[in-house]
């Protein structure tokens, strides 16, 4: 049996991509709803200050999604049906808290996640809570500067703490922050952070890092207080970054930026900051304003467990000139790698590199993992009896599972569980696209928000439900 007797799989989706119903249940505006779709998603030169509000008469995905909150009873049936173990989901914090520094919560926003906790165990299936993901108070963003302001650590214990005493015995697995360093490259969707004119961006977002680091310990400490049987973990956007060649300045330019992310959890996991890490922010002149109790807290609430997105590997050079071209693919972005082939959105793709990044994090923090985003973004064709027939998809999930075996198998990586990115069709993180597509559910709306929102199954639909049936055994 190379998967683990009880070993977790199933999907994972986040609220700003799948709920939408932005301005129901009480529910206050967050960083999330206002950024736009498609080329101008990331367009800073659009100005990020307009960003701040919605612009009438434009559309913005998440404002509808696919309709989760009203949905959410047939997906988890489905779901239910593929014999998913866990499903990783995040909670809305302006469903909870509409502005983030109220006195108390929201209990329309509570009941919902609560309505839907129960209908997950109804059906045998574990929930796997994001805190945050991505998601900041628009209130806390113009008020307070979001998370480069401390007092975002207060508020963010006011919110764990709710979470953690309403749903005790219904969640046991949380994520305190889904993938924190996406900071240093989408500053405003990681952490709603709004640039000043002039402000140096390094700063910014590593003071925004450490306000989280301190605010994931503190959410460590109160899960545990609250619940002992609670596990938390960190998240990571990893991927190995390869040297361009063996030339010693390409290895070296791949191990620093390894460093970058490992950064997050070396701190999440191992309770302080590494060396690397003290020594560029002294040498950038950065105070990220670490206090006693910050080293304290830090310490004393490491994550119970290592959980990390995967879709491709990463390539990088010393001398970035000297290699073929630049992969845009995606937030990462580094240098061609001429061995890998690409998604239809430019994104590497890489099965080995899955194993050899499973490797990487198992050898430093000998901690238990747990892979919660892995995926291919396609473009997905109805044809016209209804039927999707998406090899693709089952061909790269497949060899990503075979990677992940082998590394549990041969490698004796400690492996908790896999939950897909988007079993069902949700709104792109990185291009707002509803065609970006990565479910094995098919939902029928396209990327200016037409269509009837109906659910249909892909081919890959079965596939993973065989899958799962056999615990990994029968990869079709
Ligand atoms: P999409 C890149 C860009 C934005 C978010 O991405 C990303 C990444 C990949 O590391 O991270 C995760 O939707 C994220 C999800 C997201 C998923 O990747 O751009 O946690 O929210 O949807 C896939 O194709």
């Amino acid at each position: 049996m190379p998967f683990p007797e009880g070993f977790l799989w199933g999907g994972a989706t986040a609220a700003n991509q799948c709920e939408g119903a932005y301005d129901e249940g009480g529910r206050g505006l967050a960083n999330v709803d206002v950024i736009p779709h498609g080329s101008e998603r990331n367009d800073v030169s659009r100005g990020l200050r307009r960003m701040l509000d919605f612009e009438p008469g434009y559309y913005y995905p998440a404002q509808t999604g696919i309709d989760f909150y009203h949905h959410y009873r047939e997906d988890i049936e489905l779901f239910a049906e593929m014999g998913f173990k866990v499903f990783r989901l995040s909670i809305a914090w302006t469903r909870i808290f509409p502005h983030g520094d109220e006195e108390t919560p929201n209990e329309e926003g509570l009941a919902f996640y609560e309505d839907v906790f129960r209908c997950c165990r109804a059906h045998g299936i574990e929930p796997l809570v994001t805190i945050t993901h991505f998601d900041c108070p628009i209130h806390l963003v113009k008020e307070y500067g979001a998370w480069r302001n401390r007092k975002l650590i207060d508020f963010y214990k006011k919110l764990v703490r709710v979470l953690f005493t309403r749903y005790k015995g219904l969640v046991r697995w949380w994520i305190t922050f889904n993938e924190m360093n996406m900071i240093l490259h989408r500053p405003f969707m990681g952490a709603g952070i709004v640039l000043e004119p002039g402000e140096n961006p390094l700063a910014a977002e590593y003071r925004a890092a450490h306000n989280e680091l301190v605010a994931s310990a503190w959410a460590v400490k109160i899960a545990h207080e609250i619940d002992p049987e609670n596990k938390v973990g960190c998240m990571l956007a990893a991927g190995s970054y390869y040297p361009y060649s063996c030339r010693p300045e390409d290895v070296r330019a791949a191990q620093l930026k390894n460093q970058e992310n490992y950064f997050f959890v070396d701190v999440q996991s191992r309770g302080y900051y590494p060396g690397y890490a003290a020594k560029f922010l002294e040498h950038e002149g950065i105070d990220v304003g670490m206090t006693d109790e910050d080293e304290k807290i830090l310490a004393e609430n490491t994550v119970d467990f290592i959980s990390f997105s995967y879709y491709s590997s990463r390539c990088i050079a010393g001398d970035p000139s000297i290699a073929g071209g630049v992969a845009e693919g995606n937030a990462f972005a580094g240098v061609e790698n001429p061995f890998v082939r690409t998604s239809d959105w430019g994104w590497i793709i890489d099965p080995l590199g899955f194993r050899i990044t499973i490797n990487d994090l198992w050898d430093r923090y000998q901690k238990p993992l747990f892979v919660v985003e892995n995926g291919l973004g396609a473009y997905d064709e109805v044809k016209p009896d209804g039927s999707i027939d998406d090899d693709y998809r089952i061909e790269y999930l497949r060899e990503h599972i075979e990677a992940m075996r082998d590394a549990i198998e041969e490698d004796g990586v400690e492996m908790l569980g896999y939950t897909t990115w988007g079993p069902i069709d949700l709104v792109s993180a990185g291009s707002g696209e509803m065609e970006k597509r990565y479910g094995f559910i098919y939902v029928d709306r396209d990327n200016q928000g037409s269509g009837t929102l109906a659910r249909s199954k892909k081919k890959s639909f079965s596939w993973y439900k065989q899958v799962i049936a056999t615990n990994g055994k029968d990869l079709g």
